[in-house]
């Protein structure tokens, strides 16, 4: 999809760090040479390593980047559901999720931006759909986020290729209605309740495909208690869908 030359609305995006000193000079530096107009927020949960810190003195020089500093680590989900919140009180109109470990292209923005542009209310980066791909991942990680996506399909009916997928852009409006009561915390839970919100809420959603690129710097944040949290929520997001299902064919 050719990305298109209008004037891009006001957009915000949001990238949750944690110890991420090393990938975070490099991504931020991609982002702004692929979306200049963009703003960026760094949303940092104290890292031990200095990245609110160093984010900091970016900040100070770039007015385009903003950095937001938690008092400590919470997981992904409270990370950005700050993020979003101190966007939607600033007035951007979109706002887009990516990870600050390049596995995400920032180059790929564009091609996200432009299917909102095109009508969608959320845009999703897929790795599991024809033209996406994933590089340089072990077999084993391969196998989980197929193998997470395939349940979710068959648990949950989204209709989504790549519901756990972490490079996003929300139309603010759609946003505005899916960040109240609880919204699960960790990593992939956090991706899929949002898409489950998204679903439930009439959105329209398109799926865009992206290169996803396994992290060459800092570490991995993922854990065995992430996939496990995962696994329990959406079985019981699952079970309530089927539930929902045969309450509705009885009426
Ligand atoms: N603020 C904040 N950011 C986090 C937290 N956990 C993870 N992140 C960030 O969320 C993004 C995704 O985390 P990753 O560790 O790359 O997790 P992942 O992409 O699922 O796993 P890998 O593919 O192994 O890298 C990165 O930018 C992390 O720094 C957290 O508790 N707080
Ligand atoms: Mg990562």
């Amino acid at each position: 999809m050719r990305p298109s030359t209008a004037p891009l609305p006001p957009t915000l995006v949001v990238i949750p760090t944690y110890d991420e000193r090393e990938a975070l000079p490099g991504t931020l530096a991609r982002l702004r040479a692929a979306v200049p107009a963009a703003h960026v927020l760094v949303v940092d949960d104290s890292s031990p390593d200095g990245t609110g810190d160093w984010a900091d003195d970016v900040a100070a020089r770039d007015e385009n980047v903003h950095v937001l500093h938690r008092a400590g680590k919470e997981g992904l989900g409270p990370a950005y559901l700050a993020g979003f919140a101190w966007g939607l009180e600033r007035g951007y109109e979109q706002l887009v999720e990516m990870d600050a470990d390049a596995s995400h292209r920032p180059e790929q923005l564009p091609s996200l931006l432009e299917a909102v542009r095109r009508g969608a209310d959320l845009a999703i980066g897929s790795r599991w759909m024809p033209g996406g791909h994933v590089h340089d991942w072990p077999l084993r990680r391969l196998l989980l986020s197929r193998g997470a996506n395939v349940y979710v399909r068959a648990a949950l009916g989204l209709g989504v290729r790549d519901a756990t997928a972490g490079f996003r852009v929300f139309r603010a409006e759609l946003l505005q209605g899916l960040v109240h009561g609880d919204v699960a915390s960790q990593g992939y839970c956090f991706q899929v309740d949002m898409t489950r919100r998204a679903r439930a809420a009439g959105a329209v959603i398109s799926e865009v495909p992206i290169d996803f690129d396994e992290r060459t710097e800092g570490a991995s944040k993922m854990s065995p208690r992430i996939v496990r949290e995962a696994l329990v929520l959406v079985t019981l997001w699952g079970l309530s869908h089927r539930t929902q299902q045969a309450l509705n064919l009885l009426r």
